[in-house]
This record gives C-alpha cells, sequence and structure tokens, in this order.
C-alpha cells in the first residue's frame, strides 16, 4: 500500500495521475482487492483491517487530490506560456482595413448634398408612431402602412422605416427654411435577394416661403447628383405616389450595365429605378406646425446605389462580412 504513497506525489502528469486514481481507487483497484481479501480474514481480525484500509483510503485521497491540483496548475502555466502572444510584435503580413462599399458610397452621397449646402442630420433608431407614421400623412388603418412591414416595441414605439422621423423632428425644432439630409440605418421586416431587414437610406428635405420651392427645382439638383455619382448617364422621372409628397416622382437612370440597351439587370427595359421623390404634401406641414410654406423631399437606398456603382449581384453579401468581398474595396 506504502507504494502507491509515492505514486502519486512522484506522478508527472494529470494523465498519469488518472492512472493511478483506476489503480487504487477504481473496480479492480488495489483497495477493490484489499477490501475482497478482508472476507476470508479470521473475524477478530476484520474490524482492525477495517480501519486500516479506510484511513489509507482517504490518506491516499488526500494526496490525489493535493497533486491534482498542483499538477493542473502546472498545466494550465505551462499552456498559457505556450499560447502567449506577443501584441507589440510587428506582423509582416499586415494589411491597412477600408471603409465598407455601403459607407463609402454614403460619405460620398453626403459629400454632394454638403457641398449644396444641405445640413446633415441623425436621430433615433428607435420612434414612435407619430413621427414615423402619422406626422407623415400615413394615419392609423392607411393602407400604405402594409407597405412597410414594421418592428414593433410595446407602447407604439417602433424600429424607424425610414429616415423622415428626423425631417419631422427637425421641423418641429426649427422655423423654416430648411435644407436638409438625414442619412441612416431603417428597418423593415422583409428578406430576400432585394431586400434586407437593415439597410441604409439618406433622405433630403428642402423647405422654404411659400412659392419658392418648384419641382423644377427638384429636378435640376436631382439630376445633377445622380450625374455626379454615375456619370454620363440618362435620368427619366415617372409618376408615382407616396403618402408624404404629392405629385410624386420616381426617377430612373440609363441601365450603366448595358448603357440603356436592355440587360438581365434592368429586365431589358434600359432603365434602373434608383429615387423617389416629390413636392411636401400640405399634411405634412401641417402636423408639423409650418404655415405658407412649400418644400421638396426625397429619398434612396444607399446598398442600391453601392451594389450600381461596384456592380455587386446580391445585396446580402454586402452583409457577409466576407473578407475576399471587402478586400477588394481597398
Ligand atoms: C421618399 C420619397 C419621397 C420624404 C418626405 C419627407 C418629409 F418628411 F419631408 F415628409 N422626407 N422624405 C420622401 C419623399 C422620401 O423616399 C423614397
Amino acid at each position: 500500500m506504502n507504494k502507491w504513497y509515492d505514486e502519486i506525489k512522484e506522478a508527472q502528469s494529470v494523465d498519469t495521475l488518472e492512472e493511478i486514481r483506476l489503480a487504487v481507487f477504481g473496480k479492480k483497484g488495489v483497495l477493490a482487492q484489499e477490501f475482497a481479501k478482508m472476507k476470508t480474514a479470521p473475524n477478530e481480525e476484520k474490524s482492525k483491517i477495517a480501519q486500516e484500509l479506510n484511513t489509507h483510503k482517504s490518506s491516499l485521497m488526500n494526496e490525489f487530490t493535493a497533486r491534482k491540483i498542483t499538477l493542473q496548475t502546472l498545466e494550465l502555466q505551462e499552456a498559457m506560456k505556450a499560447e502567449d502572444i506577443d501584441v507589440s510584435m510587428f506582423s509582416t503580413t499586415s494589411q491597412s482595413g477600408a471603409l465598407h462599399p455601403v459607407m463609402e458610397t454614403m460619405d460620398r452621397i453626403v459629400e454632394y448634398f454638403s457641398s449644396m449646402n444641405f445640413a446633415v442630420k441623425t436621430g433615433s433608431m428607435i420612434e414612435d408612431d407619430f413621427h414615423n407614421f402619422e406626422a407623415l400623412n400615413l394615419p392609423k388603418y392607411h393602407p400604405a402602412r402594409d407597405m412597410q412591414d414594421t418592428f414593433y416595441f410595446k407602447d407604439e414605439m417602433l424600429l424607424r422605416t425610414h429616415t423622415s422621423p428626423v425631417q419631422i423632428r427637425t421641423m418641429m425644432n426649427n422655423k423654416p427654411p430648411i435644407r436638409m439630409i438625414a442619412p441612416g440605418a431603417v428597418f423593415r421586416r422583409d428578406y430576400d435577394i432585394t431586400h434586407t431587414p437593415m439597410f441604409h437610406q439618406i433622405e433630403g428635405l428642402l423647405v422654404d416661403e411659400m412659392g419658392k420651392v418648384s419641382f423644377a427645382n427638384l429636378k435640376f439638383i436631382l439630376e445633377d447628383f445622380l450625374k455626379y455619382m454615375f456619370g454620363d448617364v440618362d435620368v427619366r422621372f415617372r409618376p408615382s405616389f407616396f403618402p408624404f409628397t404629392e405629385p410624386s416622382a420616381e426617377v430612373d437612370i440609363s441601365c450603366v450595365f448595358c448603357s440603356g440597351k436592355g440587360c438581365r439587370v434592368c429586365s431589358k427595359t434600359g432603365w434602373l429605378e434608383v429615387l423617389g421623390c416629390g413636392i411636401v404634401d400640405p399634411n405634412v406641414f401641417e402636423a408639423v406646425k409650418y404655415e405658407d410654406v412649400s418644400g421638396y423631399a426625397f429619398g434612396l437606398g444607399v446598398e442600391r446605389f453601392a451594389m450600381l456603382i461596384h456592380q455587386i449581384g446580391d445585396l446580402r453579401s454586402l452583409f457577409e462580412g466576407d473578407i475576399k468581398l471587402l478586400e477588394q474595396f481597398q
């Protein structure tokens, strides 16, 4: 029995110690064998043998536990030493990072409108029913609310479905004239090749005295902007509908992939839809208590612009963080 004390003390690894544990305390270990021998010993000696064996059993267990803790600590220290990383060391393979193509596109759009004296405003991604819908001529139960399926919290709070609440808050907190854009993340319950539940928008708003703002002004700035972004493209305005503008239009550019000849990307039409816009509906001005003003507004999806500029086929690839895609935008 005594040799097992030395074996435990001298064990050099947790694995060896485990082998010893099985040899001593296991079902067929020495302790079990010694207890088994007891059956054939003379009756008067049984209690003495049992006492001795039990003393050994608990002493050996103490030795075992102590040695196990020592060995585990040593092995952990060795592992930590082996896996140590010197964060101050220079890497020969270091590469510089780059802006994500969506952010780069957003910066370029903001740069254009800043140069045209539009202020850049941001707001909260969590909004309430009034600022996201009601004030934008979208009363409760208005059918157009179904157009944007919304993520709701309790108490009529929600994730903004567009950046328009920033325009509403800006108008409520400032006197006209207004000349602003609102870039930022927005959220809709949508997920397929062309829709992600979070994407980025830039909306613009210009408000001035009644009669000073025309659709021609809107047409001019958007045409100029689209040529700045896409080069020498054709631009056309199609009548459309938005609850917050009247009249409203959607804006197309000639297809940047086939120069308007017709291809897969433009569904053989030769045109790509890139913007929505219009003259701000009087009901919006009434909601923010503006009087005797007129204005124009527009909105666009930044991911769509990034895809057209960089010829990216699947919108979802912009959100995967795949280094092979991102490396191409150094
Ligand atoms: C669009 C299209 C048309 C828009 C309207 C407003 C506001 F707050 F002034 F009423 N902000 N943005 C607007 C108008 C947005 O996005 C496709």
